[in-house]
C-alpha cells in the first residue's frame, strides 16, 4: 500500500485512500488505516479516510463516488443511502458511482440517479469459493474520472500482468 501510494504520489498532486472494511477484516482495515496515516502524518498531499464509517464518499467536480465494500446493503438501495448521506453533493453531481467488492465478480447495476459496480479480486479463491463454484477472474481496475463529463477511461490489469511486475 505505501508503494502504491508512492507510485500515485509521482503523478498527481493528491491521493486520497480509502480502506473500505469488509465482513472478514473488521480489524485490520482499521489497522491499515492507522499505520498509513502515521506513515503519511508529515505529507499533506496524502489523505486517509478514516476506516471507521461503512460509506466513503469523493466529490471530484461533477462526479460523486461511494465506496462501501457490500456485504451490508443490497445493491438496490445504495442509490438511497447515498442520496440521504450525501444531498447536496448528490444535487451538484451529474455521475453518482457506488464502487463495492464482496461478491468478487464484475456486475454493474444502473440505478435511478446513479451505478452500482462490484469489481472482482486480486485474491485466490479458497476451498469454499471453489467448492460453491464461484470461478470470476482476477484483476484490478484504474477508472479515470474527467470533472465533468464522468468516466472517461478504464484500465484492466490481470493478476498475471500484477504478477510479472
Ligand atoms: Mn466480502
Amino acid at each position: 500500500m505505501i508503494d502504491l501510494v508512492g507510485l500515485a504520489l509521482r503523478k498527481h498532486a493528491r491521493v486520497e485512500v480509502i480502506n473500505a472494511i469488509g465482513n472478514h477484516d473488521d480489524h485490520s482495515s482499521v489497522m491499515l488505516s492507522a499505520f498509513m496515516e502515521a506513515f503519511f502524518h508529515n505529507e499533506p498531499r496524502v489523505h486517509i479516510h478514516a476506516a471507521g464509517p461503512k460509506f466513503h464518499y469523493i466529490t471530484h467536480g461533477r462526479v460523486l463516488l461511494g465506496v462501501t465494500h457490500g456485504d451490508t446493503v443490497k445493491p438496490a438501495q445504495l442509490g438511497g443511502v447515498m442520496a440521504a448521506d450525501q444531498g447536496e453533493a448528490w444535487g451538484l453531481a451529474e455521475h453518482r458511482h457506488w464502487l463495492t467488492g464482496h461478491i468478487h465478480h464484475s456486475s454493474k447495476l444502473e440505478l435511478p440517479g446513479c451505478t452500482v459496480e462490484s469489481f472482482r479480486t486480486l485474491a485466490s479463491r479458497d476451498a469454499w469459493a471453489t467448492a460453491a463454484g464461484y470461478r470470476a477472474g482476477r484483476d484490478m481496475v484504474a477508472i479515470v474520472y474527467d470533472k465533468g463529463f464522468g468516466e472517461v477511461e478504464r484500465y484492466r490489469c490481470d493478476i498475471r500482468l500484477a504478477r510479472s511486475g
